[in-house]
């Protein structure tokens, strides 16, 4: 056997850049390098193997959850045929990156995460930042990492790293499995030189198949929605993934069944096709929760029924609904009681298609759905120009930003008030165009996503919109963004605090308790003192962005002008009226409320939620 040596940190980076995608006949290389901040458990280690290595690029990052973020956006704007590996020194290098681990998994986005572990050797243990654990030597702070990770693994020997690289290769390219890959390295170990076997460092191309459905279940599917008469298609995120959109519209046409989306899945068709309701669910239109509401058929495509989506088991209310789920992977394909499809979104859709020839919903029906997508861009039209004043409403700003940004360009956002009132009120042109991080509605995705969403697709504009609150979570990768001349567009909203809490704590009876961003106060000792005196936008500024500050929507649109000659990272910072919100439409979510209380604004909105709550339904 031909061997060469090497440390176990520079095998690591030699295999990641051999490691190819396939599908379609289309190549794809994996790996487009390595973000990470160095300390000492990985400094001499992956850093070293870097540094030998400058074609495997390594970019530094401020903060580790936020590199994570930044692959994870990346790998969603690549369909997951590519990411990044993130490393980082042992102790809180590591642990910072748990909930950017959470959040690709959720979002089921491949990232391979290596993390310093302490010494395997343990003789000089306890080393700086060790964590230690009274009954058991062989556990670490990187154990943390195991349940929101989809392959974990730490590497004692250094030719444990060969089988654990084929493994974590096969999860990060599995559609079904993919999510955060964690290999624990001991920083001793990284140094560690090994005789590795030189086929470890072939390339090697990962094909990823396009799964086909059984023959026996298409038929059944086919007699179930043959026998349906409102039938109403879900589009989730895989139809994005498995790069199905083409296939979804076909089979829309031909069918006529109208499709509500969620947010990982708006965008499967475009806002003006005459089969699209828009987004469903807690932050859906009008028409597809009324749709969904009747329907005795729901034929999922790629989604996991998260509660915005389903409006907590609230939006199918036909006693005799049925589901019917095509989906890679065999936990989502059965929820609901659906009955599986279980394959790739693209060829089942094919399949289905060819099985259904010559069928179609009655033509009242379709001519409904063409009614609700009429009737809710009229109210789009209307929200984009409240002409709100003094401070201009957000519904208006996202009206400007849609009609600045070209059908291309890609708006990102993850939490706050935006995710829900972007998800009704966005007209998405391109299915890469609506990328929200729903997933875990991760405070701090935004401008790290950001980043990662422009590296993916450098020829789109990126537009981040962004709350204040999110914003002074974390954004510091505008940093990394000067540093590597990228250009993002953040669309920074100030409104003081937590509009979107602070929205739900009032319907909740609780009054926006510890949600606005006020000094504490003598007189009360509450937080409803007087306004923080931060100025976000000298903030942005000062970590090397071009600021453009807009008082009015005129102003604003002045300054996504001028945001588009820009070269560099520009935040357009703007005010807006908390209290002006986007409301409901035919939906809920289930916010559970104290049942009892000794505040009379709770106690009722209690009365009102035990009475709703009767609406959900088990699926058997
Ligand atoms: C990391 C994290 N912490 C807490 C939350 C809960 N949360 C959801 S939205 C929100 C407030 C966001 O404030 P801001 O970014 O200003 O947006 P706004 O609500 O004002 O639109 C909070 C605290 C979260 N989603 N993520
Ligand atoms: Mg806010």
């Amino acid at each position: 056997m031909q061997t060469i040596q090497l440390t176990m940190a520079q095998a690591i980076i030699r295999f990641l850049k051999a490691q190819y995608v396939e599908r379609d006949g289309i190549e794809t290389q994996f790996f487009s390098g390595c973000f990470g901040i160095f300390g000492h458990g990985n400094v001499a280690g992956i850093g070293q193997a870097l540094q030998q290595n400058p074609d495997f690029r390594y970019y530094q990052t401020r903060n580790e959850q936020a590199m994570v973020h930044t692959a994870a956006a990346f790998a969603k704007v690549s369909r997951r045929l590519r990411t990044f590996a993130c490393t980082t020194s042992i102790g809180p290098g590591a642990t910072n990156m748990i909930t950017g681990a959470a959040t690709a998994t959720i979002n089921r986005l491949p990232v391979l995460l290596l993390p310093g572990d302490i010494f395997a050797r343990r003789n000089v243990a306890p080393v700086l930042q060790q964590l230690e654990t009274a009954y058991t030597q062989d556990i670490s702070a990187n154990d943390c990492f195991k349940p929101v990770s989809r392959y974990w693994d730490r590497i004692n020997r250094p030719e444990q790293a060969i089988p654990a690289l084929m493994e974590a290769m096969r999860v990060l390219t599995s559609q079904a499995d993919t999510g955060a890959v964690t290999l624990a390295l001991p920083q001793d170990i990284q140094a560690e030189a090994f005789d590795y076997p030189t086929a470890l460092f072939e390339k090697r191309i990962w094909s990823i198949p396009r799964l086909r459905p059984d023959r026996e279940a298409v038929h059944r599917a086919v007699d179930l929605i043959k026998a349906s008469t409102s039938a109403l298609i879900v589009a989730g995120g895989g139809v994005i993934f498995s790069d199905a959109t083409a296939a979804l519209r076909t089979f829309v046409e031909q069918t006529g069944i109208p499709v509500g989306e969620s947010q990982a899945g708006k965008g499967s068709l475009p806002y003006d096709h005459p089969a699209c309701l828009g987004a469903i669910g807690t932050t859906g239109t009008r028409g597809a929760n009324i749709l969904a509401r009747e329907a005795d058929l729901v034929i999922g495509i790629g989604t996991t029924y998260d509660d915005f989506t389903s409006a907590s088991k609230t939006a199918f209310q036909n006693p005799n609904v049925r589901f019917i789920n095509i989906n890679i992977n065999e936990m989502d394909v059965h929820k609901q009681n659906g009955f599986p499809l279980l394959g790739d979104a693209r060829a089942v859709l094919e399949e289905l298609a060819t099985a259904l020839a010559g069928w179609q919903v009655q033509a009242e029906y379709r001519a409904r759905a063409l009614q609700f997508n009429q009737e809710w861009d009229a109210e789009v039209e209307r929200i984009y120009n409240l002409e709100h004043g003094p401070l201009p409403s957000q519904g208006e700003v996202i009206g400007a930003v849609n009609t600045a940004s070209r059908p291309q360009d890609i708006v990102l956002c993850a939490a706050g008030s935006l995710p829900g009132d972007l998800h009704k009120l966005w007209r998405t042109r391109d299915e890469f165009g609506y990328h929200l991080e729903y997933g875990n509605s991760c405070m701090g995705y935004e401008i790290a996503g950001g980043l990662g969403a422009k590296m993916a697709a450098p020829e789109r504009e990126v537009y981040v919109m962004v709350g204040d609150g999110s914003y002074l979570m974390l954004s510091q990768e505008i940093v990394t963004a000067v540093q590597e001349g990228i250009k993002v567009n953040i669309i920074l909203i100030n409104n003081h605090g937590f509009a979107s809490i602070g929205g739900l704590s009032e319907s909740l009876g609780s009054s926006g308790f510890g949600t606005r961003y006020l000094a504490r106060s003598e007189a009360t000792g509450q937080l409803d003192g007087e306004r923080l005196p931060v100025d976000l936008a000298a903030n942005a500024r000062s970590l090397g962005a071009h600021v453009i500050e807009a008082k009015s929507i005129l102003e604003l649109r002045l300054a996504l002008e001028e945001a588009k000659k820009q070269t560099r990272t520009t935040v357009i910072y703007i005010e807006t009226d908390r209290e002006q919100r986007v409301g409901g439409y035919e939906s809920w979510w289930d916010v559970p409320i104290a049942e009892t209380s000794e505040i009379a604004s709770v106690q009722s909105a209690y009365q009102n939620y035990a009475e709703t709550k009767k609406q959900e339904r088990y699926f058997l």
